[in-house]
């Protein structure tokens, strides 16, 4: 069986482990050939540290898509996050119509802001178009700050509870067509995890596990990642979503045990093996 290929669009970060600092390892880990394609590269990611450099790799995102369609490469999967500019959600829109082709898998996660907050470098602009842009995945993988903003209600007025991200993830799904998978989403006191809703069965599943009592950053992007790979390999939403839940565990376990700072991102590199048997061929 070949190798299968995925196009990540993402941001290179290049200290604080997320996006394609995490999306790389991960797929690789998982059997799976990662290809960037970057939308900016930064000295360090925005959440906790001043004065990071920014490069826009707007103009440069057509040129790649040009030649990877020249090359007439396909992916099995299209999987998008963090965004540079405004400019870059109609290049991502274009790059899935080109891309796309029978049984890929478009994963857009709509990277916005986390904890209440929007993030620094995301104007409303983008927020409005990463909803549109949203629109065009089979699966999305938003926190419940960007649930609230994709749904365009406060972050307060979230409905709580399970019940409430049952609701979340239905309303989310556009009547169904849409695979949603709700991060972050506490389905009972100490727990924590994944409320998914399938769009192959119609129904919602709570994915928990144990709350590690700490918070993260680039949690969000070591889910998103570990979910594609499994997505990529045959896992249906459920499973995908259960090997996302357990690793983020895993991770959040081991750099809670460290006291690692929170801007370094959770310390996944030692535990890259516990993903290997999902790449494992005869
Ligand atoms: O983890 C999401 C993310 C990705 N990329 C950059 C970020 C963040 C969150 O803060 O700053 C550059």
């Amino acid at each position: 069986m070949m190798t299968p290929r995925v196009a990540a669009i993402h941001d290179m970060s290049g200290f604080g482990r997320c996006s394609l600092t995490v999306a790389i390892p991960i797929l690789s880990a998982m059997g799976v050939q990662c290809c960037p394609l970057p939308t900016a590269f930064l000295s360090t990611h925005t959440g906790g540290f001043e004065g990071f450099t920014f490069l826009d790799m707007t103009d440069e995102m057509p040129k790649v898509a040009a030649h990877w369609k020249q090359l007439d490469l396909g992916f099995r999967a299209l999987y998008s996050g963090f965004l540079g500019s405004e400019r870059q959600i109609g290049i991502v829109e274009d790059f899935i119509q080109n891309f796309c082709a029978d049984g890929t898998i478009v994963v857009v996660d709509p990277v916005m802001g986390d904890h209440g907050k929007v993030y620094q470098t995301y104007t409303p602009a983008m927020c409005a178009g990463t909803a549109h842009l949203a629109a065009q995945a089979d699966v999305i993988t938003p926190n419940l700050t960007e649930a609230a903003l994709l749904l365009g209600i406060p972050y307060e007025d979230l409905p709580a509870g399970e019940a409430g991200c049952r609701e979340i993830v239905e309303k989310l799904s556009l009547e169904g067509r849409r695979s949603v998978v709700l991060t972050g989403a506490a389905a009972g006191e100490d727990a924590t995890g994944a409320v998914c809703f399938d769009a192959a069965d119609g129904r919602v599943h709570a994915v928990q596990t144990e709350r590690v009592p700490r918070e993260f950053h680039g949690t969000g992007d070591v889910f998103a990642s570990v979910l594609t790979g499994a997505l990529v390999q045959g896992a249906s939403l459920t499973e995908a979503a259960r090997a996302a839940v357990d690793f983020v565990k895993l991770c959040a376990e081991r750099t809670a045990a460290e006291g690692l700072p929170m801007r370094e991102g959770v310390d996944f590199e030692p535990l890259l093996g516990a993903l290997t048997a999902w790449g494992a061929r005869t």
